[in-house]
């Protein structure tokens, strides 16, 4: 029986674990390299198969799996004993992150606190709102001046010197864990600052490093920048358009699919996918639970397509993941994939046949629905969207939010739109309009990002407050619309609870913070309007939510509260499952989640500007619903009926 190259690489892989094995015994001693051992088992033709398409070609696969276990041995080795506690824990219990109590927080670390040092100081305001799992925004060294909110790169092995070290940050996922919280921090996978040793060693013409990156002579020839951006699309049309950079020092191009300054890794080359698992080893051996790993979609070049979402992205992913799963089982992996659900599912591991890729994934497109039914009043298109959509394989999920530090793209599919009458090119000008404030009637202040001239369309920048009316209503003083801007911003976060995800809070977004007006003051930011929605944390604004009737006591409050219900209940956790419910009110998105260990639980969401009824008879329950949690405290239940105040929300448990 002839075997293909995979198992032969298994086969021979195995025969030199005689010698694996005893240097696992002999580092982690006999109960831990057991462990590895067992775990090596269960990884190793994950590994093996997805080295072999990437690098079959170009690489003796064997030895290169070889070399890349015993770098996730040494890591296992040196992570320390409480993070050897933490991954035990977390092999008995691998669903940790999708538990009902894990609420998520995001924010800069200098713009939350200051420095690291400064984020200890503030773990209270985070634990005040039952936060257990907190994202530090790129906080590794970036390039000097214009650094795309850090997602610039010039130094992996270094923190920020702004923020603080390595040691600040290992002090901070320390006594995050102390208290229960994850720590999750981005790991910019796709690109390096042109500043990074490696590219400023392939600017000096050093070979290996020159196989780092992709290099064009000119932009002609048939594989040249001209014939690939026949087919690939713009990240920035405005700001950064095209996908490859001119270098004046040497008279050639470099892909830089975002700025001129980020220059796109070649995953092609084998050595760049050794040195990224270096990086994800030391991050992981600090103590960081979650790898964010930004903008994986473009991993991946091919001709003659969109250059995003290719099939070797996912063995990229694959391989690495079989990685981290063997040094260290309780590491996280997060997909950011700003793609449409077909694309994005397979992150998660869908395939044909399922693979672990990564665990959790940005619900995109539940954010943009949410928007689109607060602009419409109306929640057909939600329905429709979000009801036919494949489901997170077990033991993944999602990450919920409705307002992150990138700016929103009405990413509609056209086919959801024409099912519920709508044309789909006029309504994402209309939300692009509506939250620009551009439209009569509309609450929003928002501005426009990257309107592409070519296409017409245009994304949003804007806080989640400000593009739910707060700032039009603060200005205004009308105590009714203050109240409707309120219950937006409950409504919008009640479904981001409740949806079946982890929940993610945008930093300030629990204090009703508004746009920040400056945020063009600052030099290497002026180019960018997503500043507008990166404010600095306001501390005072954080001491007035002890004080009675403030927006922000009436805001913080209702995140809290929302927090302490799905904490109270499974079918709340992220990986319950989730059904929307089709019903005859337009205005209605109706879910219903479902675990084994709870009564289903019913999610009524009114986004009208007037009170709506809700007939118990559309619904898939067989009696009156137990009151959870609402906008009101009670569900007006009479006559088979519920009631919902305008822009409200309820959560009841169905018999
Ligand atoms: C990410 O976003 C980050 O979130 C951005 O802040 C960065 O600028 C960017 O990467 C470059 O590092 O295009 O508009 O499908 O959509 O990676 C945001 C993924 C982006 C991309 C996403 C990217």
């Amino acid at each position: 029986v002839s075997k293909s190259p995979e198992q032969a690489d298994v086969a021979s892989l195995s025969a030199g674990q005689t010698h694996l094995a005893d240097e696992a015994r002999t580092r982690l001693g006999v109960l831990e390299g057991e462990a590895f051992l067992a775990r090596l088992a269960g990884v190793q033709s994950d590994l093996v198969e997805a080295l072999h398409v990437l690098y079959g070609d170009a690489a003796d696969v064997e030895a290169l799996a070889a070399t890349l276990v015993r770098a996730a041995l040494e890591a296992t080795a040196s992570r320390g004993e409480a993070l050897a506690v933490l991954d035990r824990r977390r092999e008995v219990d691998p669903t940790w992150f999708l538990a009902e109590d894990r609420i998520g927080y995001v924010c800069y670390v200098d713009r939350f606190a200051g420095d690291l040092q400064g984020l200890l100081r503030h773990l209270d305001h985070l634990e005040a709102l039952g936060v257990r799992y907190l994202h530090l925004m790129p906080l590794l060294r970036p390039r000097e001046g214009e650094n795309d909110g850090g997602y610039a790169v010039a130094d992996y092995e270094q923190v920020d010197p702004r923020l603080g070290t390595m040691t600040d940050l290992a002090a901070v996922t320390a006594a995050a864990h102390e208290r229960d919280i994850a720590i999750c921090t981005d790991l910019v996978l796709n690109h390096t600052a042109r500043e990074h040793r490696w590219a400023q060693a392939a600017l000096s013409g050093d070979p290996t490093y020159r196989r780092f990156y992709r290099f064009f002579p000119d932009r002609g020839g048939p594989e040249g920048p001209d014939a690939y951006e026949r087919t690939l699309s713009e990240v920035f049309p405005d700001f950064a358009p095209g996908s490859f950079s001119h270098l004046p020092e040497t008279d050639e191009w470099v892909w830089t699919t975002f700025h001129d300054y980020q220059w796109d890794l070649d995953w092609s080359n084998p050595e760049v996918f050794q040195a990224m698992f270096g990086v994800m080893c030391q991050l992981a051996n600090q103590g960081v639970d979650v790898l964010r790993l930004d903008a994986v979609p473009f991993l991946w070049k091919r001709l003659g397509t969109d250059g995003q979402n290719q099939p070797e992205a996912h063995r990229i992913l694959q391989a690495l993941k079989a990685l981290v799963r063997l040094a260290r089982p309780g590491v996280v992996l997060k997909a950011e994939a700003i793609v449409g659900p077909d694309q994005l599912v397979p992150y998660l591991g869908a395939h044909d046949v399922y693979r672990p890729e990564c665990d959790l994934a940005y619900d995109n497109q539940l954010m943009v629905m949410l928007w689109s039914s607060l602009a419409t009043r109306d929640a057909r298109l939600a329905t429709q969207a979000l009801q036919r959509r494949t489901p997170a394989p077990d033991g993944t999920g999602w990450v919920t939010y409705a307002r992150c530090h990138d700016d929103i793209g009405w990413a509609v599919a056209d086919e959801d739109a024409r099912a519920v009458g709508l044309d789909p090119h006029a309504h994402r000008a209309f939300l692009a309009a509506f939250y620009a404030g551009r439209h009569s009637g509309s609450f929003a202040r928002g501005i426009d990002f990257q309107v592409n001239e070519v296409t017409g369309d245009a994304r949003t920048s804007g806080s989640c407050a400000s593009l739910a009316g707060l700032e039009t209503a603060l200005d205004e003083g009308d105590e009714q619309q203050i109240t409707a801007a309120l219950r937006r911003i409950e409504t919008l976060y009640s479904v981001v609870y409740s949806f079946g995800g982890l929940p993610l809070v945008y930093m300030g977004d629990e204090l009703g913070l508004l746009n920040d007006q400056g945020w063009a003051k600052e030099e290497s930011h002026a180019a960018d309007n997503r500043w507008l929605h990166r404010p600095r944390m306001d501390w005072e604004a954080v001491g007035r939510r002890h004080v009675q009737r403030t927006v922000e006591q009436r805001c913080f409050d209702a995140f809290r509260a929302l927090g302490a219900a799905r904490r109270s209940l499974p079918a709340l956790r992220s990986d319950a499952a989730t059904t929307v419910v089709p019903v005859s009110n337009p205005h209605l998105l109706v879910y219903v989640r479902r675990h084994r260990r709870s009564l289903p639980l019913v999610a009524l969401v009114n986004f009208s500007d007037h009170a709506q009824v809700v007939d118990l008879h559309d619904l898939p329950v067989d009696g009156p619903l137990r009151h959870v949690h609402s906008t009101s405290g009670d569900l007006g239940q009479a006559h088979g009926q519920v009631h919902l105040p305008p822009w409200g929300f309820a959560w009841a448990e169905a018999p």
